[in-house]
């Protein structure tokens, strides 16, 4: 990886605490030339504004202010149209996938694999959500582990973790396939897209920490919970439809 360079990408909606830490320890554990590119939606704790000041001394940093249209796949896919280099890594805000991992991504991006994910379900890996140690209700646990298993058998059993969101890709895939979704569920429309091209993917294993401060932005609460599997079953019937219509010839990355 020593040829190429690297955007990474940081979405961010109230991470004022864990944003300075976490990019000091990606600067200290990506040793490849780097960009990092913070694309924040107007977070009112203070997160654009501390980038801000970070960006003032450390010149691999760029922030990225969103004041309208907040949305966590919004923001990535504005990110991905602003990042300059030929890898775009991404990840979440929190701690919860260790920066460690992302030299382990870029070398089989090296290797030769157009995308290489943070898995949680290949051997090696591990999910926060044991019933005794995490913060998430045994409500969120349960429908996640059962999440986990009726996407593997809908969808391509050979890949694992389809909610990762811990990603590093060529930018010839995003050029090909656009981001899809709303939150989370965007994941799952681009691996089972970039199967169905026949980009070679790697499972990299990983293990989930509990965020390290502020709130999740995923469930906070039980309605939001809801929707938010109610998104995700629709993209898993969208993803079926899609390779249905793949099957009788259709084509797939019409973005
Ligand atoms: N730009 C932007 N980033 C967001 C938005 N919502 C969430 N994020 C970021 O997306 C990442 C994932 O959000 P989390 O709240 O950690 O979601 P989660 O990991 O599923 O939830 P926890 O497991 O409880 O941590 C974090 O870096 C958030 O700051 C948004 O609307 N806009
Ligand atoms: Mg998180």
């Amino acid at each position: 990886m020593t040829s190429r360079l690297v955007s990474l990408l940081l979405p961010t909606y109230n991470e004022a605490e864990n944003i300075g830490p976490l990019i000091e320890a990606i600067d200290a554990t990506v040793t490849v030339p780097h960009e990092i590119l913070v694309v924040d939606d107007d977070s009112p704790d203070g997160t654009w504004q501390r980038v801000e000041e970070i960006a003032r001394t450390n010149p691999r940093v760029r922030l990225e202010r969103r004041r309208a249209d907040r949305g966590l796949t919004k923001s990535l896919q504005h990110g991905i149209d602003l990042a300059q280099e030929d890898v775009v890594v991404w990840m979440d805000c929190d701690f919860s996938m260790p920066p460690a991992v992302i030299p382990e991504l870029l070398s089989k991006i090296a290797e030769g694999y157009d995308i290489a994910v943070g898995s949680r379900f290949v051997a090696g890996g591990k999910q926060k959500t044991s019933a005794e140690t995490s913060k998430d209700s045994p409500f969120a646990i349960v429908l996640s582990t059962m999440g986990g298993w009726i996407m593997r058998l809908l969808l391509f059993p050979s890949f694992h973790d389809y909610t990762s969101g811990f990603i590093a890709v060529r930018r010839e895939v995003l050029q090909r396939i656009r981001l899809h979704g709303d939150y989370g569920e965007y994941f799952i429309d681009l691996i089972v897209r970039a199967k169905l091209l026949k980009f070679r993917i790697a499972e990299i294993p990983y293990v989930c920490a509990e965020r390290r401060a502020g709130m999740s932005k995923t469930a906070p609460t039980a309605p939001l919970l809801l929707r938010r599997c109610a998104q995700y079953g629709r993209q898993i019937v969208r993803m079926e439809w899609i390779r249905l219509k793949h099957l009788f010839g259709a084509t797939i990355s019409d973005n």
